[in-house]
């Protein structure tokens, strides 16, 4: 299963047989109350900092996100995912909840990248949800992650996280999107509030490998929220979840890069362990220079 996307200047495929697409989570005003203001004001200078900075750190794909209140997302958006197309070579995630903000991005991404192919963040199994965003994705020929939540909720068993998953991934279906164009996320919660949260995610990444065979994506930092150490818990956990079946982690790039590279060795997917090593050097000349 292989899902495919594209910039005006690169292509990017997801699937397990490969190493595993790191999409920088960054570029979005959760929890950072500086690029919160910039945004209220229209400043995207910390869009364009973010940008390059993640490219640097290895990002692949890189999710756009600016809804924060007292923000026009309809309006803001499109004008992010222009500077990050003009900034950096790698596909975006266009990343909103608001489906006419979707719309207006979409639209400067295929004036900029015709040939190019985004992923939407996203759909979910809500019905009013699928009828406006399923349309967007076949229009635009984009790939598109669907969350297993609906009106619900977030399910707190792994059977209905896959139920959803199957419904999203019929919905699409029947409109005329491929299945490949559907990448599935199975949701992290923290651990820090319900002990078996990590289980009931991999219990639905397996079972949705397993039953629909798609790739999947997942904003892992949420497992460690209110924890110490956070990182110590996201590297083990995404090892944990790529071994699952995850093959394109939402993620702190620059933080976490060096564990998926190791699980990805150790899963087979490096060669010659070279992608692995060339990192070490890489960290090891940073650290030279500190
Ligand atoms: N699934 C999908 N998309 C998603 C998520 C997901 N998009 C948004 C989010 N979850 C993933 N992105 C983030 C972005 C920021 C943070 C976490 C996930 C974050 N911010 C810090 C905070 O809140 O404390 C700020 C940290 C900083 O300043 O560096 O943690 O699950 N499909």
């Amino acid at each position: 299963m292989e899902t495919v996307l594209k910039s005006a200047q690169q292509t990017v495929v997801i699937s397990r047989e490969r190493p595993t697409v790191l999409i920088g989570e960054r570029i979005n005003p959760t929890g950072k109350k500086r690029l919160a203001a910039a945004l209220v004001e229209g400043n995207l200078e910390i869009v364009r900092q973010e940008a390059l900075q993640q490219v640097e750190a290895g990002a692949d794909v890189l999710d756009v996100n600016v809804g924060a209140a007292f923000v026009d997302e309809v309006a803001l958006l499109p004008r992010a995912v222009r500077l990050v197309m003009e900034t950096v070579p790698v596909p975006v995630c266009i990343d909103s909840a608001n489906a006419d903000a979707l719309r207006a991005a979409l639209e400067v991404f295929r004036a900029l990248a015709p040939e190019g192919k985004p992923l939407i963040n996203s759909v979910n199994g809500e019905e009013e949800r699928l009828a406006k965003v399923l349309p967007l994705v076949k229009e635009y020929g984009s790939a598109v992650i669907g969350l297993t939540m609906d009106d619900q909720g977030i399910p707190t068993t792994a059977e209905r996280r896959l139920a959803i998953a199957r419904k999203i991934v019929e919905r699409a279906e029947a409109v005329g999107i491929a299945r490949e164009d559907v990448v599935i996320d199975c949701l992290a919660l923290t651990v820090g509030a319900d002990t078996q949260a990590g289980c009931v995610t991999l219990d639905a990444i397996r079972a949705v490998r397993e039953e629909l065979g798609v790739n999947m994506a997942l904003g892992a930092s949420n497992v460690s929220f209110g924890l110490p150490e956070r990182e110590i818990v996201n590297w083990a956990f995404l090892a944990m979840v790529i071994q699952a079946g995850v093959t394109c982690p939402i993620v702190d790039v620059a933080k976490v890069r060096p564990a998926v590279l190791a699980a990805d060795l150790l899963l087979g997917r490096d060669e010659y362990a070279m992608r692995y090593i060339k990192e070490c050097r890489k960290r090891a000349k940073a650290a030279a220079q500190a």
